[in-house]
């Protein structure tokens, strides 16, 4: 069928495409490709969320480290995540009850009938579907053991996710918060804002993780709440939960941890409330 480009700042990937599956144009623009060396790929407002090739390496690391850095997290809150993926990563956990906020209920249709990577998690009994703003929802939920943040990229739809008044309701909500937070190479504006943003957790931390199909392959992501990064702790809590996963472990989840000194430099200037080199 051709190529599909996502640019981003001054470059783009390319990714050869065999059919478009399903497209459709509502509050978002939402589409499904077959490509031909990753599996099926979602794209949203021009933008890929995700291929089967590597959804994995970014889902359970999304998953695994908040709900591994929780001692039993049974009540477990997604906003977005429409395409299931994170919901299927968090069932690994055995929880009682899973709560997806997505906006677009288009998202969760078209994933569940053309894409079908969530394993059955979007029909589970235990998740629970409601369709609207996460930010709203917030402001009237209970408590949740872990909530995590499964957004697109900002756009005018999910850009009340990522400014200071969400991450304070997310913070009186939860113990253990995780957000993705964008590229720091190609993105590094976005990446800054959201870890500005976030200042009302006073022990927030980046980590990173390798996801190839995004914007040069580096991505990031923002957890916060009541931490821990000892190994044998989450080591033990992997093996006992008998996860399962073809990318995380317990020895990457705390590498991820490590950044090189150029985002190291990034993340304490904002943390330090800095203008660095980079500012
Ligand atoms: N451009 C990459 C944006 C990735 C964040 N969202 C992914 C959603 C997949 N569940």
């Amino acid at each position: 069928m051709g190529w599909f480009v996502e640019y981003y700042n001054g470059c783009g990937l390319k990714i050869k495409v065999i059919d478009k599956i399903v497209e459709h144009r509502g509050i978002q623009r939402i589409e499904i490709y077959q490509t031909e060396s990753f599996g099926k790929m979602l794209v949203i407002d021009g933008k890929i969320q995700l291929t089967e090739f590597d959804e994995a390496f970014y889902h359970e690391m999304l998953v695994h480290v908040p709900m591994l850095s929780h001692p039993n997290p049974k009540n477990v809150l997604i906003i977005g995540g429409g395409d299931g993926g994170a919901a299927r990563e968090v069932l690994k956990h055995n929880p009682d009850r899973v709560v997806i906020v997505e906006i677009d209920e288009k998202v969760i249709e078209l994933c569940k009938n053309y894409l079908k990577i969530d394993g059955n998690a979007l029909s589970d009994e235990r998740v629970e579907i409601v369709i609207f703003d996460g930010k709203e929802f917030l402001k009237k939920a209970k408590d949740f053991d872990v909530i995590i943040v499964d957004s697109t990229d900002p756009s005018p739809v999910s850009m009340s996710l990522f400014d200071e008044e969400f991450f304070s309701l997310a913070k009186d909500r939860c113990d253990v918060f995780c957000c993705q937070s964008q590229s720091p190479t190609i993105q590094l504006n976005y990446f800054k804002e959201i870890l500005k943003n976030s200042k009302v957790f006073e022990n927030r931390r980046i980590y990173i993780s390798y996801v190839p199909t995004y914007p040069l392959g580096l991505w990031s992501f923002l957890i916060a709440g009541e931490l821990s990064l000892n190994f044998k702790k989450i080591n033990r809590r992997y093996r006992k939960r008998k996860i399962k996963t073809i990318y995380y472990n317990p020895e990457i989840h705390i590498s991820a941890f490590n950044l090189p000194n150029w985002l190291k430099e990034v993340v304490d200037d904002v943390l330090n409330e800095r203008r660095g080199r980079n500012a």
